[in-house]
């Protein structure tokens, strides 16, 4: 076998492909960034698989943060993600749950790196204009709130 097919099996054996589901938070509308925003991640490779605008119901944001329903800010949060049009969509690529998550970068918008979303388009820790799946049970969990299967293209 040559040094090109091992690293094609290699790649095939340890790369997965995967997919995230991401969403592009209402102050990112509100500044009409969600061009720049979801060229980025096709810039980078990654292959939409699903997207759509919605007006998130209070259900839909309660049950998309649930893991921080005990945390002083649920209540703000909520009040936050619904307060105007998201657009959610599911990315698949190579590690598509890390590769985005470095793409996005720190929650802390302030202490977001150059180059990151987060880091070049906003200031703050909750409006920070872009969310992604950070596991793959929360893909599973997080993207059944808004798509069925047939919304998913193959
Ligand atoms: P990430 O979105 O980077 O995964 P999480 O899961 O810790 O961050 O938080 C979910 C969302 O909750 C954040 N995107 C942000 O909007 C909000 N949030 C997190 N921490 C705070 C905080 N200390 N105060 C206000 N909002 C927060």
């Amino acid at each position: 076998m040559d040094c090109k097919s091992i690293i094609f099996t290699l790649k095939v054996i340890f790369v997965a492909t995967e997919r995230t589901f991401v969403m592009i938070k209402p102050d990112a509308v509100e500044r009409k960034l969600v061009g720049e925003i979801v060229s980025r991640f096709e810039r980078k490779g990654l292959r939409i698989v699903a997207m759509k605008m919605v007006n998130m119901s209070r259900q839909q944001a309660e049950e998309l943060y649930s893991p921080h329903r005990e945390k002083p800010f649920f209540k703000d949060l909520v009040n936050f993600a619904t307060r105007g049009p998201v657009i959610v969509m599911v990315l698949e690529g190579d590690s598509a749950i890390d590769v985005v998550r470095l793409m996005i970068g720190s929650t802390d918008a302030r202490k977001a790196a150059p180059g990151t979303i987060r880091g070049d388009f906003a200031l703050d820790i909750q409006e920070n204009v872009v969310h992604a799946s950070d596991s793959k049970e929360s893909f599973e969990r997080e993207h059944k709130i808004f798509f069925s299967p047939l919304e998913l293209a193959h």
